[in-house]
C-alpha cells in the first residue's frame, strides 16, 4: 500500500489538520522556500514558512506554545508561539523528493537564526527532525530536549 506521511498540526487551533507533502507544497508561493541552502548551507531541501501552516489552522488565543512531537525517536520541543512564528520553516522536500530521514524527513522543523544548544528556548535542538505532530498547546508542552553539556553529549553519541 501507498501511505503518504502526515504533519498533524492540532490542539489549540480552530481548523486541525493532517498535512502532506503535496499539501504542504501547494501553500503560497511566497511562503515557500525554494532553496533552503540560502538560509542554511547545511541544510539543502525545500520549505515552507510556518506561518502558511498557522494561517490554516488558526491557533486559538489558548495557544501560547508550539509543541514539535517527533514519535519515531521520542523526542519533543515546546518553545513559545511568538518567538517562532515568522522564523519557523518546515523542510519537506530535497530535489522534489520526501526529504529523507538521514536529513531528518520526512517532515523537519527549523528556526532561522537558531541559538546555541540549552541556550535558549529557541535553540538548535528546537530544530525537530522527522517531526509527525505539531500541536499547540496552552501553556509548554512535553519537552525532553538535553538540560546541559552532558545530556547532549549523550544524545548526539546514540
Ligand atoms: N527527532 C529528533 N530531532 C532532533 C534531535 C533528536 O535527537 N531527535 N536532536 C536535536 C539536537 S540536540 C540538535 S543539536 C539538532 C541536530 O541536528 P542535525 O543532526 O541535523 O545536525 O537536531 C535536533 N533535533
Ligand atoms: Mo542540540
Amino acid at each position: 500500500m501507498n501511505y503518504e506521511p502526515k504533519l498533524i498540526v492540532d490542539g489549540e487551533v480552530v481548523s486541525p489538520h493532517g498535512f502532506t507533502r503535496h499539501e504542504l507544497l501547494e501553500l503560497p508561493d511566497e511562503q515557500q522556500v525554494a532553496d533552503m541552502t540560502r538560509i542554511d548551507p547545511n541544510r539543502p531541501g525545500r520549505a515552507v514558512r510556518l506561518a502558511a501552516v498557522l494561517d490554516l489552522v488558526r491557533p486559538t488565543e489558548a495557544g501560547t506554545h508550539l509543541t514539535l512531537h517527533a514519535s519515531a525517536d521520542d523526542f519533543h520541543a515546546s518553545i513559545p508561539l511568538a518567538a517562532v512564528r515568522d522564523r519557523g520553516l518546515i523542510i519537506y522536500e530535497n530535489d522534489s523528493l520526501p526529504l529523507p530521514a538521514s536529513a531528518g524527513g520526512p517532515f523537519r522543523f527549523y528556526v532561522e537564526n537558531f541559538a546555541e544548544c540549552h541556550s535558549h528556548d529557541v535553540d538548535e535542538c528546537a530544530n525537530v527532525k522527522f517531526v509527525d505532530h505539531i500541536e499547540i498547546t496552552a501553556g509548554p508542552g512535553r519537552d525532553n530536549r538535553p538540560k546541559d553539556d552532558a545530556e547532549h553529549a549523550k544524545l548526539h553519541e546514540g
